[in-house]
């Protein structure tokens, strides 16, 4: 950590090697976009993978949600979080939707489920949920309310790749959910990202609308967008996804060593584990309570030690500068306290176990007396 800068996380990439010999063939073709043989390949590669019915690629996760949210043409009002990325609230507003931020819980920082029903209203057409760090969300409770109200459901599930609840995977819950292959998630195509969905009728709309309404030769029948995953975005997927398994293996281990040194210590908050789920250990959140550990302090501490951890989702979407006017954190008082209390702590697969424990060391002593 002396000499070099220990980041939040860190790409996954093939070798150099195996990355030039996938792109080869994309040398020889002059094919370069616009659903190639690359993309066919990730696609089909992805669906098997994943265990889904039905997967789209896009060219980043943002666009995946946006692109979801317009082939299903809902209006009204969204039920979503405001504990995640800008990304989730912006796509929902940029289609025209109305966010209605439903407090999260104070266990696993996903949404709470019993708050749902209270923000229900008759302009409500769907609920946008987000598995947040890899968490994933009640999603059993959240079907009954969604069939009960006749809702949509769509989940932000950016940071579950690759997860199973009871054993299926988690693509398969709700109407769709929108993953992100962006080169700081578990699984990247450098920016990437697809849908995955129930409804098969979905696959041509989804198809045209990222490739600007077109519908045949001659024919464009709405005003679509571009957000096709290029083939260099592909060839990265297809590579990264021979190492993905081994990849999360080695992340399980990282975070093993962060959970044995911080797990029961006053004052620090570590997530719970369900035995149900088959993580990915996306993130690595710690929720410091303010008194015995200083989440703003730890941080400082940290970054005069060349460790850049982020306070990952800090501030709240509801306190956002283009969000605030309409809308109140104190709405939303676990988010907010969540949020003002968490940072997720460098995690990536190389990550070495003896920085885990000079993360940690740091961490421990600047504690309160
Ligand atoms: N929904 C949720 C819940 C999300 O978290 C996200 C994205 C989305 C939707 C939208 O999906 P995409 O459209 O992005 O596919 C990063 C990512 O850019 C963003 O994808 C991610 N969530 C968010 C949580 O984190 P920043 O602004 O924190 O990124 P940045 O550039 O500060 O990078 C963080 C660290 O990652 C760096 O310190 C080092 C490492 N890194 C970064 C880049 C760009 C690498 O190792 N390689 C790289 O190429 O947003």
């Amino acid at each position: 950590m002396k000499n070099k800068q220990i980041l939040v996380t860190r790409s996954s990439m093939p070798t150099f090697d195996e990355y030039i010999d996938e792109i080869e063939e994309i040398w020889d073709s002059h094919w370069l976009t616009n659903m190639g043989i690359k993309h066919k390949t990730l696609e089909k590669e992805l669906k098997e993978y994943l265990q889904v019915p039905n997967i789209t690629l896009f060219t980043n996760g943002h666009l995946a949600l946006e692109c979801i949210l317009k082939a299903m043409k809902l209006r009204g009002e969204v039920i979503t979080t405001p504990f995640t990325f800008a990304s989730t609230t912006h796509a929902i507003v940029r289609c025209g939707l109305t966010p209605v931020f439903c407090d999260i819980n104070d266990t696993d920082y996903t949404m709470d489920v019993s708050k749902i029903e209270d923000l229900i209203t008759d302009r409500t057409c769907a609920i946008v949920p987000v598995h947040v760090y890899g968490n994933v969300c009640d999603v059993y409770e959240i079907e009954r309310i969604a069939k009960k109200y006749n809702l949509k459901v769509i989940y932000d599930a950016a940071h579950t790749f690759g997860e199973k609840i009871d054993g299926i995977g988690i693509g398969n819950f709700g109407d769709a959910s929108m993953f992100s292959f962006h080169a700081t998630k578990v699984f990247n195509t450098i920016e990437g990202g697809a849908v995955t969905y129930k409804d098969t009728c979905l696959n041509k709309i989804l198809y045209d609308i990222k490739n600007f309404g077109i519908t045949g030769p001659e024919t464009v029948e709405y005003a679509g967008g571009n957000a096709k995953m290029n083939e260099f975005q592909a060839a990265m997927g297809i590579c990264n996804l021979k190492h993905v398994d081994d990849e999360i293996l080695k992340r399980k281990r990282v975070v093993d060593k962060y959970r044995k040194r911080l797990e029961g210590m006053d004052g620090i908050k570590l997530l719970s584990i369900k035995t149900n789920v088959q993580y990915n250990y996306a993130y690595f959140p710690v929720v410091f309570d303010g008194e015995k550990y200083d989440r703003d302090e730890i941080f400082e501490a940290l970054k005069a030690n060349n460790v850049i951890p982020r306070k990952y989702f800090y501030p709240l979407v509801n306190d956002f500068k283009c969000y605030k006017e309409k809308y109140s954190s104190k709405d939303t008082p676990v988010a907010k306290y969540i949020s003002e209390r968490v940072l997720t702590l460098p995690l990536y697969a190389d990550l070495e176990l003896k920085t885990v424990n000079e993360i940690c060391d740091i961490i421990l002593k600047t504690k309160h007396n």
